[in-house]
């Protein structure tokens, strides 16, 4: 592809400016996975340009801080209605830079637009607590302070969903941010930002540095004027993060991986659980932290409910996610497609699951430029290794159960802790399940995907540190309590010893 074609260069956005380009910077290729068409070109980020970035939000912070929690959830309600208008064209924009079809694209950016009215509300709310004292004509609350300069490492998956999830709430509590998206969405990363410009967020609350993880992410992990990580991705680059801010006395809120399970009983609506299956396994083209890449099928509706899943696997339409055909687009990468493929591989060689459809890539006619992979439906068991590691692509492994006990001990019974879902219509088990299942969202007679903004998102074991983002939940990531004691008796008086 020659340079004349290429559209865009992209810039950083520091202290409320868009950076001349950064020389000598490698720069990145932003291409269109389902063509391979060169879409633009960005800087991974040197170091001056991530200090810069850190020093402006460092700077805008101490006013920033200061402006009244209303009206800084009147600026997100601003950016709220910019996104609104554009929603359309920004989906377009997302489904040429990472693949996955229009309809699912319009549904990142209303997440964004979700989240955007959620913490505008939270302006007027943001509560703390009064509380009593135990000593005489002391009264005592408690009020949110926001933690300071905010490093934001987002993935690709949900290129404006998940950024919103992680600025919005840091925002409204005061903080100022960095972010640092995917190198494979910078361009939903860039429309993010311009309306957040647009809506009047003043110089240096938002900056924006493009680069790899391993460099501009490491640097803003490790930087002593960051405050707090944000890092939305693998569970393996998650614990390097939790160490390295650890490391250097910072807060830290890891959103990681996922092994999600949907459980299908024998007295399950079948067919509501097979459309469960398939939006869960193969929506987003299986890249979603809380795919289903997992069904545990109860013994008596396993043989129907299989056949099934592969004769719908196999009739989804594969293509470009802006044709409106399309019920699957391709893969983000070819090294996702090559990741993805190595899984098949081991889960045909080492595993020896069953491979029921799929299992390859699709490279023929109208999928030959891009990164297609076919849907792909395997028959295996819990100790498999694709059974138990995350693979982010559009492949789930069937298991067979013969009871209720066991579908819970088998969906309970990996690393991960993120979603899980069960199809049944007893309601004993669906409270027993609500009890037992150890995942951060249950959802019944639903699929695992499909979360909404003003309910905790996160996940417990290896999926979390402990935090959960969106909702008010998300408050607790991005700011700090303070209890605060006034005494108005005008005497000392000493807690836990005066009166005892
Ligand atoms: C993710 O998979 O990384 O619940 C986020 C869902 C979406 C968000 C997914 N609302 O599937």
């Amino acid at each position: 592809m020659s340079q004349r074609t290429i559209e865009r260069r992209g810039r950083n956005y520091v202290d409320g400016a868009w950076q001349e380009e950064t020389r000598n910077a490698r720069l990145f290729e932003n291409r269109d996975p389902a063509t391979g068409q060169l879409l633009s070109l960005y800087p991974d980020s040197r170091r001056q340009d991530v200090d810069r970035a850190i020093e402006a939000a460092q700077t805008a912070f101490s006013s920033w801080r200061r402006i009244p929690v209303a009206k800084r959830g009147e600026i997100l309600l601003k950016a709220m209605r910019i996104l609104e208008s554009r929603k359309e064209e920004l989906a377009r924009a997302m489904t040429r830079e990472m693949g996955k079809v229009l309809n699912e694209t319009r549904g990142d950016v209303q997440e964004a637009i979700d989240t955007a009215l959620y913490f505008a509300g939270e302006g007027r709310r943001f509560f703390g607590q009064t509380t009593t004292s135990e000593l005489a004509d002391k009264f005592s609350m408690t009020v949110r302070m926001p933690v300071g300069v905010c490093a934001l490492i987002t993935p690709w998956n949900f290129p404006m969903a998940i950024p919103s999830w992680k600025i919005f709430p840091a925002l409204l509590c005061g903080n100022t941010v960095v972010l640092k998206p995917s190198p494979l969405t910078p361009d939903s990363a860039m429309h993010f930002v311009e309306a957040l410009e647009e809506a009047g967020i003043p110089p240096g609350v938002v900056n924006l540095v493009y680069g790899a993880g391993k460099t501009v992410g490491v640097w803003l992990t490790q930087d002593p004027r960051v405050h707090l990580v944000s890092f939305t991705g693998s569970s393996a680059v998650g614990a390097q993060v939790g160490a390295m801010c650890a490391k250097t006395y910072k807060k830290c809120s890891l959103e990681m991986g996922g092994k999600n399970a949907q459980v299908v009983m024998d007295d399950a609506d079948l067919e509501l659980a097979l459309e469960g299956a398939l939006w869960g396994a193969f929506g987003t083209t299986g890249q979603r932290c809380t795919a289903t890449s997992r069904l545990i099928v109860h013994e008596k509706v396993y043989k129907k409910f299989t056949d099934a899943l592969v004769a719908r696997a196999k009739r989804l339409k594969i293509g470009n996610g802006l044709d409106p055909q399309t019920e699957m687009g391709p893969l983000v990468s070819e090294i996702q497609r090559e990741r993805v493929h190595r899984y098949v591989q081991i889960g045909l060689k080492k595993d020896k699951a069953r491979l029921l459809t799929g299992g390859r890539m699709l490279a023929e006619g109208p999928h030959a430029q891009g990164y297609f992979y076919a849907p792909t439906v395997f028959e295996g068991s819990p100790d498999m290794t694709i059974a138990r590691e995350e693979i982010f692509g559009p492949v789930t492994i069937v298991m067979k159960v013969k009871s209720f006990d066991e579908a819970i001990d088998v969906l309970n019974n990996t690393d991960y802790g993120l979603s899980g879902s069960i199809y049944t219509r007893d309601i004993n088990r669906v409270m027993r399940a609500i009890r037992d299942m150890q995942t951060g969202i249950t959802y019944i007679n639903a699929p695992t995907i499909g979360a909404e903004v003003h309910l905790p998102f996160g996940g417990i074991k290896h999926t979390g540190n402990g935090h959960r983002e969106a909702g008010t939940a998300a408050l607790d990531i991005f700011s700090e309590w303070k209890a605060v004691y006034i005494d108005y008796s005008g005497k000392l008086q000493r807690a836990q010893i005066d009166d005892h």
